[in-house]
């Protein structure tokens, strides 16, 4: 079999074939860090599922290792889907994940553990016979949707909980388990929280730090923390968070009155990125983030690649200053593979004009770019039906004129811009407030026209007082990973050009409003091959 590796990435993560899926357990342990992903051995559609798993110092490069996880079972004999690792005191890891017993798609709850607790990568893990599965579902809850255990969390009263993700009718819910000896596992009567959204896969629960940047282990509570949960909605294939209060008494997870708690509230991305888990990481007090982000290129070309899927590059979490949203940014490790480093500083555009960045491999690198204007007063009016951020980028994009804005970078782009993909904002002026989108346009992304391309959008929450805004993208052959006012509104986009691949991907400044720009600072950077074997 051949592989195509016209738009394989650089530095985002890829095994050398074959489909992949959510990543799965991922923590820290002795030195190393584990990631675990949902990967078909046989093809690169989904099917077949097995753990994979690779070990990293620093989770960049990466190690393969041997299947942890893999049908051999009479309870996961039919696959082995998502879940999560929870690192016991004294005792170390245990997974806790999926199984599917049987061709419907029954789904109950197993657990695995390290055959070798001293060998440094956790190579091989085995299913004990005792408990195992340690949870199936009740006769009230509905077996064929009803998996994707969280990292436990240990309560004051010493009692262990996870939750699993589920659905009744239209209603997606988390049911809490509970445990004293991370063996026999009750269900609490209520599920911890439930909203009309369809069924939750990967739900992920943590507390985060009210002020400042580091990262709690899971089982932290108290009046300096909130709480995120975050699912992720099968029908949709977007994830979405909210904030709020967990009482640890009432088993009661209630998000906040200014959390949107459904498909149109708060998500970590707004582009291709789903099934994401975060963890703990003790060594940088931080907690990390990972996220999948599918193809949208048709499963023909997938099969004809050999290829399918990729992890997001992982992101620090973190609550915002103003307490409204969660950031996620590039863990810091990411800067090691910058090399040659080219600059623009105080660029004038204006409207119309698109200048080249010169100097760069621009099909694999990472940029930061500051825009400042002057002046707010020529931002288009605001209509306030235009709710849906995705919806108002494919009305008005790259090159519909603008006032303040459009304006942004012009990536993966071929020389006379058949092809590209704009990263941008728009400004617009609301009865009371200025309203800003950031989009990702794959639109035009490609030659192809059989392929998903969609204009990803989201609003930003900023104030506009300093007259700047900055983006990040991380640009990967066929990824192009935007993070917007420092993380507050983020969006990977998969994209497939044709003619804008390799050497002759070009990467542009532009403005196509009538308010001049001015490329405040620009720094990008070729980006070396992170080393996953
Ligand atoms: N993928 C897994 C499920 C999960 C879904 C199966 C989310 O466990 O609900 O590969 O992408």
């Amino acid at each position: 079999l051949s592989v195509s590796e016209t738009h394989r990435t650089g530095y985002h993560f890829q095994p050398p074939r074959n489909w992949i899926n959510d990543p799965n357990g991922p923590m820290y342990y002795n030195g190393y860090y584990h990631l675990f992903y949902q990967y078909n051995p046989n093809g690169s559609v989904w099917g077949n599922i097995v753990w994979a798993h690779s070990v990293s110092k620093d989770l960049i490069n990466w190690k393969a290792l041997e299947h942890a996880i893999y049908p051999s079972k009479p309870f996961d004999k039919y696959g082995c889907w998502s879940g999560s690792a929870t690192i016991l005191p004294d005792k170390g890891p245990v997974i806790q994940y999926t199984g599917i017993i049987d061709e419907n798609n029954t789904q109950v709850q197993c657990y695995a553990v390290p055959e070798d607790i001293n060998d440094p990568f956790l190579t091989k893990w085995v299913k004990p016979d005792e408990n195992n599965p340690f949870v199936i579902a009740d006769l009230d809850v509905n077996g064929s949707a009803f998996r994707d255990p969280t990292t436990a969390w240990k309560g004051k009263d010493d009692t262990w909980r996870i939750l699993v993700g589920s659905r009744s009718k239209d209603k997606g819910m988390a049911y809490l388990y509970r445990s004293k000896d991370f063996m026999k596992w009750t269900r609490a009567k209520k599920p911890i929280h439930s909203a009309n959204t369809g069924m939750w896969e990967c739900p992920d629960f943590y507390p985060v730090l009210l002020k400042g940047k580091n990262g709690l282990d899971t089982s932290i509570e108290g009046s300096h923390v909130t709480h995120v949960l975050k699912n992720s909605l099968d029908m949709t294939r977007f994830e979405y968070y909210t904030l709020g209060t967990y009482d640890a008494v009432k088993e009661k997870y209630v998000p906040r009155k200014s959390s949107v708690d459904s498909w149109a509230g708060l998500r970590y991305d707004y582009g291709n990125f789903y099934a994401s888990k975060s963890f703990f990481d003790p060594s940088k007090n931080r907690r990390v983030l990972w996220g999948w982000a599918n193809e949208s290129d048709t499963k023909e070309d997938d099969v004809k690649k050999g290829w399918a899927g990729i992890q997001a590059i992982p992101r620090t979490v973190w609550l915002d200053s103003s307490e409204r949203q969660l950031l996620t940014w590039p863990v810091i490790e990411l800067d090691t593979l910058r090399d040659k480093k080219v600059s623009m500083n105080n660029q004038k555009l204006e409207k119309g004009n698109h200048v080249e960045v010169t100097g760069i491999t621009a099909a694999q690198a990472d940029v930061e770019v500051t825009f400042t204007f002057s002046n707010l007063d020529k931002a288009e009016a605001y209509d306030p039906s235009w709710v849906n951020a995705q919806d108002l980028c494919s009305k008005k994009g790259s090159k519909v004129e603008g006032g303040l804005g459009p304006f942004g970078l012009l990536t993966l782009a071929s020389q006379n811009l058949e092809e590209f993909t704009p990263v941008f904002f728009r400004v617009f002026k609301a009865s009371k407030k200025h309203v800003v989108l950031l989009c990702s346009d794959a639109s035009s992304s490609s030659l192809k026209s059989d392929i998903y391309k969609p204009s990803f959008a989201g609003f930003v929450d900023v104030d506009l007082a300093s007259k700047k805004l900055s983006l990040r993208s991380l640009i990967d052959h066929s990824v192009v990973e935007t993070f917007g006012e420092g993380g507050k509104t983020n969006i990977l986009s998969r994209v497939y050009p044709v003619l804008a691949v390799t050497n002759q991907a070009h990467l542009f400044v532009f403005n196509n409003g009538t308010e001049p720009i001015h490329v405040e600072t620009l720094n990008a950077w070729n980006m070396k091959n992170a080393d996953i074997q």
